[in-house]
């Protein structure tokens, strides 16, 4: 059958195609999929229902689903070192839904990093269903960015959580897992009660699988979370890695740390979800084969070395940075403390000249979610498209461009006045934009 693209829908994803190959992605989170993955994720597998696991489904006809499966099953599992992964998780957020449901019981108190600490929705904010079930704590950052682990240590002492959760979306510092662990070991061993130590890596997992930033599993974690498409440049999806026994997931298990790969399992299906995407783990598993490669190694150390230089740039341009840099792929800015206009604005205003990125709050900040004192940037999405050092220095003088428009401007009202500026800035974004094309966009 041949394909039909007369639906208004498609006239949509032309302009989408166009928006993103004529800007550049300094979303830390965003990244753009090879044409296999995009290929795997738009299959027929999308036609066929696969309740349960391989070999223990709950439909007909799942022999070629089943292999599909069981391939993205063993390459995450190679890529991250772990005893067992389920492939299934919509998102990262039912990735770390199922987690707390695999081991906690309603009202157990789970330690994590707060969202004004730079956390995740997922980890505690009261506007989710799982701060409804269980009583979240939450840890926060020194001035200088880092995990304040003396907090941690004492709130770990104090509520004796039934969890402790390393994980975050506005961090870029290399975790002490070590620490962590020490700190759940003396609390368990004080409580007489097992802890889940769960790593939401994220944003840094394609990070750990190309050697440049430690794996939690090899620090005495028993749990990583993840989405898929960060990073990992797989398809939108989660994925949850485990240590310990693997036992069948259709049958009760004991709660015990050794039986978290099953008792995972449990959680996601039928704990969590119902049919899983096979068409997006099919595109998970030719993703997780790219990230086995050679290169993949190359490209996650220069996804850093790329943050490094842009980091350094915009501080010697005058940015403020949170932490004075990073250590990872993301960067936050002190655009208040720096030019004295709020991140909103100048999310927008970059916006317009075709560098995306996104307003964030800033641990110390009172300027609420829309008005947000800082923006947060990284490098991931740039360095697949083959930008190097050199690029981030020109990426840094745009950015400091637009910031010195933004001064002139005080609002995004403002910015009207300044059109044929940033019209001729986003001219000379384009230029460098087309000459890194998108896979997949002709
Ligand atoms: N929304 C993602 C991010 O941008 O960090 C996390 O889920």
């Amino acid at each position: 059958m041949a394909a039909n693209t007369t639906d208004e829908v498609f006239k949509w994803i032309k302009k989408e195609e166009k928006r993103q190959s004529e800007g550049l992605e300094l979303i830390p989170s965003e990244n753009y999929v090879s044409e296999n993955v995009l290929r795997a994720m738009g299959s027929v597998l999308t036609n066929k229902y696969s309740e349960g696991y391989p070999a223990r489904r709950y439909y007909g006809g799942n022999e070629n689903i089943d292999e599909v499966e069981k391939l993205a099953i063993e390459r995450a599992k190679k890529m991250f070192h772990a005893d067992h992964a389920n492939v299934q998780p919509h998102s990262g957020a039912n990735a770390n839904e199922a987690v707390y449901f695999s081991w906690c019981e309603p009202g157990d108190t789970i330690l994590a990093m707060s969202l004004p600490a730079g956390g995740h929705l997922t980890h505690g904010s009261p506007v989710t269903r799982s701060a409804k079930i269980y009583n979240f704590v939450g840890y926060g950052v020194t001035e200088d960015g880092d995990i304040d682990y003396e907090d941690l240590e004492q709130l770990a002492h104090e509520y004796r959580p039934k969890l402790i959760l390393v994980g975050y979306s506005a961090f870029m510092k290399i975790p002490d897992f070590d620490r962590v662990k020490k700190i759940a070991d003396e609390v368990a061993k004080e409580s007489g009660q097992e802890i889940l130590l769960m790593a939401d890596m994220a944003h840094v997992a394609g990070l750990i699988v190309g050697g440049v930033h430690p794996n939690p599993l090899e620090h005495g974690f028993n749990v990583i979370t993840t989405t898929t498409h960060k990073t990992l440049r797989g398809p939108r999806g989660g994925l949850i890695l485990s240590m310990g026994t693997v036992g069948n997931p259709l049958k009760k298990t004991e709660k015990k740390l050794e039986n978290i790969p099953t008792l995972i399992d449990r959680a996601v299906f039928p704990g969590t979800q119902g049919g899983p995407l096979e068409h997006v783990i099919a595109a998970k598993a030719v993703a997780f084969e790219e990230d086995l490669q050679p290169e993949f190694r190359d490209y996650a150390a220069q996804i850093v070395k790329n943050a490094k230089t842009l980091a350094d740039e915009l501080m010697k341009l005058g940015f403020k940075l949170q932490g004075n840099g990073t250590e990872n792929h993301l960067i936050l800015v002190n655009v208040k403390d720096s030019y004295g206009f709020d991140g909103k604005v100048y999310e927008v205003a970059l916006d317009k000249i075709g560098l995306t990125l996104n307003a964030n709050a800033l641990p110390t900040d009172k300027g609420g979610a829309f008005r947000p004192s800082g923006v947060r940037l990284g490098t991931p999405a740039m360095t697949t498209r083959g930008l190097g050092e050199d690029d981030m220095k020109q990426v840094a003088k745009w950015m400091k461009q637009v910031a010195d428009i933004c001064v002139k401007a005080k609002d995004e009202k403002g910015l009207d006045e300044h059109t044929a500026e940033l019209d001729a800035l986003r001219s000379e974004v384009r230029e460098l934009a087309l000459a890194h094309p998108i896979p997949g966009i002709e």
